[in-house]
């Protein structure tokens, strides 16, 4: 896959470039990335790339001039690329999303800066549109090199294990259960003894239900509305079993109104 990210900014990129992963996949040429800086394509001695908004207010606006000469540059030079902007009023970046990105042969990345980019931009030039998540940030490069690194890890070959990607956690829409090393014991706390037993049916039970009780009490929304597999429904329902029992287990007026109890603050 062949990216380019347009930026004011291209030194942000440096070391996401030349670290990890993406290091690896550039130097084996499972892609091909760089970072195009607008300002090349902007007139004038200052090239300036922002102006005022026409109609008045604060900030600025990314003049359309350069930005157009880049992404014109860009698109000569990958004609079958995706072109995205990224930007706070784009569709939001999921996993499902990522997928979708990962199966194009190339993309060009449109980093925004200050208030936005000239209207006329994304009417012509732009294919889609994305934004990271609602909380406000100051461009768009951190959301290329996000969008990046989710799309690149899901190409054939650019993980060390090749099926990694899609056993990893939101393929199976739960969070992932706790994970434990050595030492057995680290500061008074011990690795849960199934762990240690060697038992893989018994691992694999215990696993799926901390996975299943961790998304329950931190992302309840990724259970909603999602058919659930007959192996979770079965722990749902024992968990609603032990729940009733210590409920059924309550005196009718609860342990606080018994003689002995602490006195209410
Ligand atoms: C404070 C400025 N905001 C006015 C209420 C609008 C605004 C303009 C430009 C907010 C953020 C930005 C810069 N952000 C991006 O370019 C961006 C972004 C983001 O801020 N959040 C999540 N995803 C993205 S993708 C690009």
């Amino acid at each position: 896959m062949k990216i380019r990210v347009l930026t004011i900014f291209p030194g942000l990129l440096n070391s996401f470039w030349e670290t990890g992963m993406i290091r690896r996949a550039l130097e084996q040429e499972k892609i091909s990335a760089s970072a195009i800086d607008i300002r090349e394509y902007a007139e004038g001695r200052h090239r300036v790339t922002d102006d005022r908004p026409y109609g008045g207010g604060s900030g600025m606006v990314m003049k359309p001039e350069p930005l157009a000469g880049a992404i014109r540059a860009a698109k000569k030079d990958s004609p079958e690329a995706r072109t995205v902007l990224l930007s706070p009023q784009g569709r939001v970046f999921r996993q499902a999303v990522a997928r979708e990105m990962s199966s194009l042969e190339a993309l060009i990345l449109v980093c925004g800066r200050y208030e936005g980019v000239d209207e006329r931009i994304s009417r012509e030039l732009i294919d889609d549109e994305i934004s990271i998540g609602d909380y406000v940030l100051t461009g768009g490069e951190v959301p290329a090199m996000v969008v990046i690194d989710a799309v690149a890890r899901l190409l054939p070959g650019v993980l060390g294990n090749d099926d990694s990607a899609e056993t990893d956690s939101f393929s199976g829409h739960l969070l992932e259960h706790g994970h434990y090393t050595r030492p057995r014991e680290f500061e008074g706390e011990s690795v849960p003894e199934v762990l240690l037993s060697g038992d893989h049916q018994a691992i694999e039970s215990w696993r799926r239900e901390a996975a299943l009780m961790r998304t329950f009490l931190r992302r309840p929304d990724l259970l909603a509305n999602r058919p659930l597999d007959s192996e979770t429904l079965e722990i749902l329902k024992n968990w609603c079993r032990d729940i009733e029992a210590i409920i059924r287990a309550q005196p009718l007026r609860g342990a606080d109104t018994l003689p002995g109890a602490e006195p209410e603050r």
